[in-house]
C-alpha cells in the first residue's frame, strides 16, 4: 500500500494546481470542480481497485468522487478512499491561508464509511495517546492532556474552529486557565499539526465536518497522535444516513481505531493557500508553479514534505 504514496501525492498536486486559478474568484463551485475532475483523474490512473468512501457528497448529490464511486485501473489492492479535493473551498476562493488538497487512504474495510455531516472530534499527538477520552467532560481531557504534554493549564494551547457552536468549548478552556486559539477554517491542517512541532498545537477541539475527521484521523495514525470522535446527526433523516452505512448506532463514540483501523494507511496533502503545515503554491515571474506536499504513511511513520516545480509549459 505505501508504494502508491508518490501516485497519492501526484493526486493532491493536481488537485492543488487545478484550484489555482479559482484563488479569490469567489467562485466555490468552479473551485470545487476543478479540483475534484483534476483530484478524479489523477486517482483514475494509479494501480488500485479503489472506493471512495468519504467523498464529495453521496451519490444523487455529487456528480465525481462520490460515496461508492470505484476508481484507478482495477488491479489489487482494494483500497477505501477519503477525499477533501478543497480543504477549505471559503478561503480558497476568498483568497486567504488555510486551504489544502487533502486524500487518505487505506486497504479495504479499514476507513469509516461516513455521510458529510457534523462530527464532534478530539485529537492530540503522541505524548497525549491514550489520554483522551470523548466520552468525558471536556475539563478532564484538558487536564488529562496537559499533564501527558507536561505542560500547566495555563502552558496549553488549544486550537478551536471560530463558530458560535463551539462557544461552550471556549468558555471551559479558557476557564480553566488554558489558551485557546481560534481558527477560521480548515481543522485538518490544525488536527495534523498536533502531532509535529509547529504552531504548538497541544490539542484541538469542535464540532466540524465528518469527512474532514476521516482524513485527520488517518494522518494523525501516521503520525502517531490520537483522534476521536462522535458523529452528530442533527435529525432523523441524517440519522439514517448513518444507518444505511453500517452505523448502528449514530452517536456512540468513535475510537481512533473506528475511524481507521489500519497502520497501512497513507496521508497527502498539497498546499493551496498558505497554512501552518505547507505553504500555499507560488508562482514564478516565468509562470512556473512551486508546489508544497505533505506525505505520510502509516509504515514507516515518516513524515515527507516535498516541493515540487511544475514547469508552464506541462501545467494543463
Ligand atoms: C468544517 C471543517 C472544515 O469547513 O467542515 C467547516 O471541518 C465547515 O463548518 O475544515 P461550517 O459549516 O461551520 O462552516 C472546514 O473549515 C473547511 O472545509
Ligand atoms: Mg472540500
Ligand atoms: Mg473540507
Amino acid at each position: 500500500m505505501h508504494k502508491l504514496s508518490l501516485d497519492f501525492l501526484k493526486v493532491t498536486e493536481a488537485a492543488a494546481v487545478a484550484s489555482l486559478p479559482w484563488v479569490g474568484t469567489g467562485e466555490k463551485n468552479s473551485a470545487d470542480d476543478a479540483a475534484t475532475t483534476a483530484m478524479r483523474e489523477m486517482l483514475n490512473q494509479v494501480n488500485m481497485n479503489g472506493t471512495v468512501v468519504i467523498g464529495e457528497g453521496e451519490l444523487d448529490e455529487a456528480p465525481m468522487l462520490y460515496i461508492g464511486e470505484k476508481l484507478g485501473n482495477g488491479s489489487e489492492p482494494k483500497i477505501d478512499i477519503a477525499v477533501d479535493p478543497i480543504e477549505g473551498t471559503t478561503p480558497t476562493v476568498n483568497g486567504q491561508g488555510n486551504a489544502n488538497a487533502v486524500i487518505a487512504a487505506a486497504p479495504k474495510g479499514t476507513l469509516l464509511h461516513a455521510p458529510d455531516m457534523y462530527m464532534e472530534k478530539i485529537a492530540v499527538g503522541p505524548k497525549a495517546i491514550g489520554k483522551i477520552d470523548i466520552d468525558a467532560p471536556l475539563i478532564d481531557n484538558i487536564k488529562a492532556v496537559a499533564s501527558a504534554n507536561g505542560k500547566s493549564l495555563s502552558e496549553l494551547n488549544v486550537y478551536v474552529q471560530d463558530r458560535d457552536r463551539h462557544k461552550g468549548y471556549i468558555d471551559t478552556i479558557r476557564e480553566a486557565g488554558g489558551k485557546v486559539h481560534l481558527f477560521s477554517e480548515g481543522d485538518v491542517t490544525y488536527s495534523i499539526a498536533t502531532c509535529l512541532e509547529i504552531g504548538n498545537v497541544d490539542m484541538v477541539i469542535g464540532i466540524g465536518g465528518a469527512p474532514e475527521g476521516v482524513v485527520s484521523a488517518v494522518g494523525i495514525k501516521c503520525l502517531g497522535g490520537e483522534m476521536q470522535a462522535r458523529l452528530l446527526p442533527r435529525n432523523e433523516e441524517e440519522a439514517d444516513r448513518c444507518r444505511k452505512m453500517g452505523l448502528a448506532n449514530p452517536e456512540t463514540a468513535l475510537r481512533h481505531n473506528d475511524l481507521v483501523s489500519s497502520d497501512d494507511c497513507i496521508f497527502a496533502a498539497t498546499g493551496i493557500t498558505e497554512n501552518i503545515l505547507l505553504n500555499g503554491i507560488k508562482v514564478s515571474p516565468e509562470g512556473n508553479y512551486l508546489v508544497n506536499s505533505v506525505l505520510l504513511n502509516g509504515e514507516d511513520k515518516q513524515l515527507r514534505f516535498i516541493e515540487s516545480l511544475y514547469l508552464k509549459n506541462r501545467i494543463a
